[in-house]
Parts: C-alpha cells; sequence; structure tokens
C-alpha cells in the first residue's frame, strides 16, 4: 500500500499564523506533512490519523523547532549595477541629495550602471543580495524592476529577476516599474516618457510575460497622479494587476489613487490621509510599510499605523531593498525595525513579512501553514516565534524548505 503523504514532519512547534484566536496561530507538540509540495497535514501530532511509517514515505524529526510560513520579502527593487555606497559616504561628509542628484549621482547613477551592465553581469551583482534573504527565511520574493527605463534595459532587469528566481530555487514574483525616475533622455519630458511606457515597455513586458504586476513613483520628484493614472490604465488594459509607491515624501493623494484602480498594494505610505486609509479599506488594498527607508532616510513622519489597524487594512512589511534609501539584507531586519520604530506587535510584524505580505502579492497559495497551501516554510533556531523579531541582525533559518525541499 502506498503512503498518504510524501513527507511527514514530526515534532515541531507550529506558528502557521492562521488566525484561530491563539497568538501566531500556534500549535505546539506538532506535525507537518506534504505531498507533492503542497501541504496535507498542519495539526497536533496526536490527531495523526495512523503511525507515521504508514502514513508518509519519508518521516524525519525537527527536533522541537518552530516552524513559520516561509518568508515573503513583497517589495524590493535588488537587480541593480553598480552601488551607491560613495554617495552615502558623500552625504554623511556633508553633501545633500540635491547635490549628489545634480552632479548626476542617485538613481541616475544607478540608471547608468544598470544599463552598462550584461544580463549575466547584472546577474551575478544581484544573486548574492537575493541569496542573503532567502538564507534567513525568504521563500518568496518581489522584484521590480525601474533602473533600465527604457525598453531594452527594463526588459533585461525582469529577465534577471526570473532567472534568480531559478537559480535559488524560490518564488520570484516581477514587478514593472519603468515609472520610477524619468531617464536622462528624456529630460523635460516627462509626458513623453510616460507615452514610451505606455505605448512601448509596457505592451512589449506584458507580451514577454515577464511582469507579474505594474508600479508607478508617485511623487513630486517622480510621477504625477495623472501621469500614473495614465500607467495605470494601461496595466488594466492588458490585465495586470497594480501597486504603488504612494505618499513616501508628500501626500499627492497616493493611496487613494491606488485604491481607485484596485491595486493589491500602496507602498511606503508616511504621508498618507485618512481619506486615503479609508479609500484603501474599501478596495482591499494592502499597507506596505518599509521601515528600512525610513530609517535610512532619517524620517520622522510615522505612517498612520493606528489608522490601518481601525480600518483593518493589513499591514505588509518588506525590505525595499535599493541601493539609494535601504540598502537592507535582511527581511528580519526589516520586521525588527517595524516592532522598534513603527511599534508593531511581534506578531503584527511577522504576519506582514508572511501571510499580509502574500495578499500584498496577490498570492493565496502561501503566507500560513494550513491544508493546501504551498509547502514553503522556515525552521528556525529560536526559543519563541517572537525571537524572530528581536534578535537584530544574524541569521537564525536553520532549514529553508520551498515546497518541501530545503533550497
Ligand atoms: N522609493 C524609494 O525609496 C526608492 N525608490 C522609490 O521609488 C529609492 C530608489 C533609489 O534611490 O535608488
Ligand atoms: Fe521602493
Amino acid at each position: 500500500m502506498s503512503a498518504m503523504w510524501d513527507h511527514l514532519l514530526l515534532d515541531c512547534r507550529l506558528a502557521t499564523l492562521v488566525d484561530n484566536g491563539v497568538p501566531y496561530g500556534a500549535i505546539e507538540n506538532a506535525a507537518l506533512a506534504w505531498k507533492d509540495g503542497r501541504l496535507t497535514y498542519v495539526g497536533a501530532q496526536g490527531d495523526l490519523p495512523g503511525s507515521p511509517g504508514e502514513l508518509a514515505t519519508h518521516v524525519e524529526s525537527a527536533g522541537n523547532a518552530w516552524v513559520t510560513p516561509g518568508l515573503i520579502d513583497c517589495h524590493t527593487h535588488l537587480v541593480f549595477g553598480g552601488d551607491r555606497a560613495d554617495e552615502f559616504d558623500q552625504r554623511l561628509n556633508g553633501a545633500s541629495y540635491e547635490d549628489i542628484a545634480r552632479a548626476g549621482g542617485g538613481i541616475a547613477s544607478s540608471v547608468r550602471a544598470t544599463r552598462a551592465a550584461s544580463e549575466d553581469a547584472l546577474l551575478a551583482q544581484s544573486l548574492p543580495r537575493a541569496r542573503a534573504l532567502r538564507d534567513d527565511g525568504v521563500t518568496t520574493l518581489e522584484i521590480k524592476s525601474g533602473y533600465g527605463l527604457d525598453l531594452d534595459s527594463e526588459l533585461k532587469m525582469l529577465r534577471v529577476a526570473r532567472r534568480i528566481g531559478e537559480d535559488l530555487g524560490i518564488s520570484v514574483r516581477t514587478t514593472l516599474l519603468a515609472a520610477h525616475a524619468l531617464p536622462p533622455e528624456f529630460k523635460g519630458r516627462g509626458d513623453a516618457y510616460i507615452d514610451e511606457i505606455c505605448t512601448n515597455i509596457l505592451p512589449a513586458a506584458a507580451q514577454a510575460g515577464l511582469a507579474d504586476a505594474v508600479d508607478a513613483f508617485c511623487e513630486h520628484i517622480a510621477f504625477s497622479p495623472q501621469q500614473t493614472r495614465r500607467v495605470f490604465a494601461k496595466a488594466r488594459e492588458l490585465g495586470l494587476p497594480v501597486k504603488l509607491h504612494a505618499d513616501q515624501l508628500s501626500d499627492l493623494g497616493g493611496a487613494a489613487l491606488a485604491a481607485e484602480f484596485d491595486a493589491q498594494s500602496a507602498e511606503h505610505l508616511e504621508h498618507a490621509s485618512a481619506a486615503g486609509v479609508q479609500a484603501m479599506a474599501a478596495a482591499g488594498t494592502v499597507a506596505v510599510l518599509l521601515p528600512g527607508a525610513f530609517y535610512a532616510l532619517r524620517e520622522t513622519k510615522l505612517p498612520p499605523i493606528d489608522a490601518f489597524r481601525a480600518a483593518g487594512v493589513p499591514i505588509a512589511i518588506a525590505t525595499d531593498l535599493n541601493p539609494g534609501t535601504s540598502p537592507l539584507l535582511s527581511l528580519r531586519l526589516a520586521i525588527n525595525m517595524a516592532c522598534i520604530l513603527y511599534r508593531m506587535t511581534p506578531e503584527e510584524a511577522l504576519r506582514g513579512a508572511t501571510v499580509n505580505a502574500a495578499r500584498a502579492l496577490g498570492l493565496a497559495d502561501r503566507g500560513i501553514l494550513a491544508i493546501d497551501q504551498r509547502a514553503d516554510f522556515v525552521l528556525w533556531n529560536i526559543e519563541r516565534p517572537a525571537d524572530l523579531c528581536y534578535w537584530i541582525g544574524g541569521t537564525l533559518a536553520r532549514d529553508v524548505r520551498v515546497g518541501g525541499k530545503t533550497v
């Protein structure tokens, strides 16, 4: 008789993050089973419907380790050429962000380096950043384009993002962020660049199947609400979901604009208004908070966290990993920052890097430990779930599994 399940993991403590009234959805003295990459049993070991050897082909013990869903970093810009460490040094020696931008630095310098890099070189530079995230528990990763800003370079970035997923054995979701900054060849011609995005870049990315979603940076230093609307209208026409860098530096009504287009998520949101929060709640748009950028920019305006809680807007936490405002290589450090800087509880922060992050990516098959979910999970060297937020840095993951297989 063949066994019901491929694998059975005994002796674990599960933080399922299922909303069952127990903190962290925890189940102690638990077991976890899977078949063909999907969970088939999540529950008390004592309730197993038979003896382990009969139930599964492979049986192992977790040695009483805590197990969580695989972490999900739902907002990164981790594919880029070069770095901006020299600008970091200049800023700490008195240069302003504007001085650096006027001298051709800032996003423009990342665009030059990204355009100049071959696809293989870009992959080689970006892979270690993704590996650092994976090795401390990230099994699903969103990666945005936005340092290419021309058709070929944007598609190159998206192909590199996909190759990262293949090389590291994790899920990568790609987001086209052509509307990140104005490329130098369009200086003073923002609307013409939006035309280029709508008529060429977006349709080509959709045609090539390289974009899972479309994002834009709506800000006075980037694109206006009107320009953002044009990009979103085109995305809608092509059947692609949208997300928005909204209200990071000022309130341009970005949260409400995202909601108007049923965005999966609105991100940053330090300056989001009460009306924006209500619109997000009504649309089911997830608030993605990025404490790494808040920290690195020495921002003092907190996102309206109490208002999100009160309105029932799900809050996700991500690294925003990018060379300018968040060179943050750890999602666990991001959830620590969410606790310290945003006063979120450790459980809220952990939900923000799992179940709510899945929702921000429109993924219903991951983010909790429950039957039929993907068998993406992590065994940790911790004594309680809050330890994941408590330790500042380090590596706590003991075993990172995707579809049940160690990566
Ligand atoms: N918001 C950010 O914080 C990053 N992009 C964005 O839209 C900054 C990107 C960079 O400085 O390279
Ligand atoms: Fe960002």
